[in-house]
């Protein structure tokens, strides 16, 4: 078997010819007709329910293809994806590419940029992919995301410079369905109950605990890597000083995560699929949404955990050297973990090639973020999401600015579909992302270009403030 970097450098010997789409090495231009010099990749979807076991745990939930998490796609910058979606779910559905800043009708977020695809139903995807970097796709439409469609998707760069032998894709979730209750039925409760009581003596953010004390609206029995519980991970088999790329992916829906892997600093790289400046940390902490590259060495059999924010348990794989068995205590490491400060990714700095000229912005969007309201609504600046009604009108080739002052007493993850923004720091500016986490009682500023024209929703990343109405979208033409 060849090893990453013999096959990196038979990969950009092959692809000489796919060279000139647009992307992360100037301002993204999605709309640029591309020609794509090789086939285009299909991937078939079959949402359906099934049953699932989770490690010891079965649950009847909805999913891909019948696995969970969906299967991984695998793509190169530049190729053509072409998936045909067959809805076997009793409801409709939808798949949205997270991250991609593919063209408008293929965003997939009903009923804004295209019809629901309705129970019974087909629909195919079909676009270029622009950019490098670790993404994932899921459905839109409802709750659906906190049953079981997701799945990770990778876009491999050629020109990409990262050192390393091996891949570990890490797809975190929380989860709830098929335990007695379902997705539909938490955010019922959530409308009939309304809020838990707030925490007493503020927001509580430190840098120990930057998203402070509200870990979240929901109480999930299990935290899942791939799919599985941590009483029966996924193991994977590694030699001693191999070099890891872990791409982890949190595809929670009331939950952020700490990754982190024992004695071990991680190099990270990329956040969102966009590179940064090299930077060392113990832990990582994600937002709903958002994902982290980091690169470290395998020294001896690990758990990497994923410990889920303000909420019990945690969830793990482990990695299995011959010979070099764990000392590891897993809920003592989760326990060290949560004392730490973790790193915010969107702290980090961008590579040059991804920055931004700078620029004032033309136009400034303030965002506020609000709730929860009586019947768990989430305003999002100062109104629930209407796709039926009037978006936020920008212009094309200009720099927006999105101001997001979270005026609730929880965290929120904003993801913005169609760009990637860069976020705005007070001295210099910060990564470029996609998905954002909001502390409480903070101020986030992004700015990002406008390239790539349509309607595109702007939304909380937690599906439940989502579908509180913790959404808005922007549009413009070409
Ligand atoms: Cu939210």
């Amino acid at each position: 078997m060849l090893d990453r970097r013999e096959f990196m450098l038979l990969a950009a010997a092959a692809a000489g010819a796919a060279a000139g789409c647009a992307g992360q090495g100037r301002t993204p231009e999605p709309q640029e007709s591309y020609t794509p010099a090789r086939p285009a990749v299909d991937v078939t979807f079959e949402p359906g329910e099934t049953e699932i076991d989770l490690g010891g745990v079965s649950v009847r939930t909805w999913v891909y293809n019948g696995r969970l998490p969906g299967k991984e796609i695998r793509i190169r910058k530049g190729d053509r994806l072409r998936a045909p979606v067959t809805n076997k779910l009793p409801a409709d559905t939808s798949i949205h590419w997270h991250g991609l800043a593919i063209v408008n009708k293929m965003d997939g977020v009903p009923p804004l940029t295209q019809s629901p695809i309705p129970a019974g139903g087909d629909f195919t995807y079909d676009f270029v992919v622009p950019d490098g970097g670790t993404y994932w796709y899921h459905s839109h439409v409802g709750t659906q995301l906190d049953r079981g469609l997701y799945g990770p998707l990778i876009v491999e760069d050629p020109d990409e410079k990262a050192d390393y032998d091996e891949e570990l894709v890490l797809v975190l979730d929380d989860w709830i369905d098929g335990t007695g209750t379902n997705p539909d039925r938490v955010f019922e409760d959530l409308r009939r109950t309304g809020m838990k009581p707030m925490a007493p003596g503020g927001p509580g953010v430190s840098p120990t605990t930057p998203l402070g004390a509200d870990g979240g609206d929901v109480t999930y029995p299990y935290f899942l890597v791939n799919g599985r519980v941590p009483a029966d991970p996924e193991v994977r088999d590694h030699r001693a000083g191999q070099r890891i790329r872990l791409r982890v992916i949190n595809a929670g829906s009331d939950t952020a995560f700490r990754i982190a892997v024992p004695n071990t600093t991680l190099n990270v790289i990329a956040t969102d699929g966009y590179p940064v400046m090299p930077a060392q940390a113990t832990s990582v902490i994600l937002g709903m949404g958002e994902r982290v590259d980091a690169t470290f060495t395998v020294d001896s059999s690990v758990p990497v955990v994923a410990v889920p924010e303000g909420k019990q348990g945690h969830a793990q794989l482990n990695i299995r050297v011959a010979d070099k068995p764990n000392t590891v205590n897993a809920d003592d490491f989760v326990a060290a973990v949560r004392k730490e400060a973790p790193l915010d990714t969107a702290t980090l700095s961008p590579t040059p090639e991804v920055t931004l000229p700078p620029r004032d912005p033309d136009q400034v969007i303030d965002a506020t973020l609000s709730g929860p309201n009586p019947h768990y609504t989430w305003p999002f600046a100062g109104r629930l999401y209407d796709p039926t009604k009037d978006g936020i009108a920008v212009k094309r080739d200009q720099r927006v600015r999105m101001r997001m002052a979270n005026e609730s007493m929880m965290f929120h993850p904003i993801h913005l579909h169609g760009h990637t923004f860069q976020v705005v720091g007070r001295d210099a500016p910060r990564a470029r992302k996609d998905t954002v986490l909001v502390p409480p009682k903070q101020t986030v500023q992004v700015d990002f270009q406008t390239d790539n024209p349509g309607k595109w929703i702007t939304h909380c990343h937690n599906t439940y403030h989502l579908e509180g109405g913790m959404a808005g979208w922007i549009f413009y033409q070409s």
